[in-house]
């Protein structure tokens, strides 16, 4: 990708840190798998990227690849995303969050991030749980879900993080699931290429807690659309009809087009990113003396 990096010889275990802690089967392997592979196919090292993330089983990936990083609050990883591609727009950034706090708690930032089209890319873990706290009903879960606080079923209804990705105005918008690794790993290359706001859901079973949306209800419903007779990407309602699709599972990239990037509006970063100007000759004395 770098294009500079013509020795490149980091293999998917290059980025490993220590043994991941999550339960034995956790759809989190398969994206942290899918993630490292995408990386290496890059030509990625690890001081070329920083990943933020959230707070959750998903947050926890922290500790476990080796690049930039930084542990957000819960829900304010899409926000520190955004402060650091501000700080320097040609870096790469990837934010990694759970269903809860991407679409949860900050859900707010979620809205704002893909009408804005912040260049970077968001990596949503969506196991329709809280799995950190043990087991409660998220906004992505179903109608009906029995959980530790919903104990006679969710009675609220679920969001559908594609189909609210599109209706904000992001720009990329794909869903993934995590046994389909090859798949996976070519959604994250082409969302990480996107210039503009990335954004892909990952189906992520949560083998401990939710045992509703299991790998055999997923591999029971599941297509790509990259296998489908006329699809196009570039085309919105088409885009927006499939992810309106719950009986069968599309997996792939529902809408793609090109727009300008939030800090190609910026004219104090048009030319130059903010980290590499020189900014020891300016003083805010006088504005703040004019407010207090
Ligand atoms: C402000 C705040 N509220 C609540 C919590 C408690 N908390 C930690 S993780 C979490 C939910 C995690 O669910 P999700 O985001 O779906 O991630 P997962 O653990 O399933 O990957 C909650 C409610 C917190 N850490 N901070
Ligand atoms: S609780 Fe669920 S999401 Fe968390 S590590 Fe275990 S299986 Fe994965």
């Amino acid at each position: 990708m770098n294009g500079k990096n013509e020795n490149y010889d980091l293999k998917p275990s290059s980025f490993n840190t220590k043994r991941p802690t999550w339960c034995i089967g956790c759809g989190n392997f398969g994206i942290w798998n899918s993630l490292k592979k995408a990386l290496v196919e890059l030509k990625l090292s690890p001081h070329e990227f920083l990943v933020v993330y959230g707070i959750g089983c998903s947050g926890n990936g922290a500790n476990f690849i080796k690049s930039y990083g930084f542990h957000a609050l819960h829900g304010r990883s899409l926000a520190v995303a955004t402060g650091a591609q501000l700080a320097n727009h040609e870096f790469k950034i990837i934010a990694m969050t759970g269903d809860g706090d991407g679409v949860g708690i900050g859900g707010n930032h979620f809205l704002h991030t893909c009408r804005r089209n912040m260049d970077f890319t968001h990596i949503l873990h969506d196991n329709r749980i809280y799995g950190l706290t043990t087991g409660q009903t998220s906004p992505t879960s179903s109608v009906g879900f029995r959980t530790k606080s919903t104990p006679t079923g969710a009675i609220e209804q679920p969001v559908n993080p594609v189909k609210l990705a599109l209706n904000c105005g992001a720009t990329f918008v794909a869903r993934g699931y995590s046994s389909e690794p090859q798949q996976l790993k070519n959604i994250i290359i082409e969302a990480i290429r996107h210039k503009g706001f990335s954004f892909v859901d990952v189906l992520q079973p949560c083998v401990t807690f939710n045992k509703i949306d299991t790998y055999d209800y997923y591999n029971e419903r599941i297509y790509k659309l990259e296998e489908e007779e006329g699809y196009d990407s570039g085309d919105f309602w088409q885009a927006y009809h499939k992810s309106t699709e719950h009986e069968r599972i599309p997996l792939g990239i529902f809408y793609q087009i090109k727009r300008d990037a939030y800090h190609e509006g910026l004219g104090q970063i048009k030319e130059s990113p903010l980290v590499n100007q020189d900014l020891s000759g300016i003083s805010v004395k006088k504005l703040i003396d004019r407010h207090f």
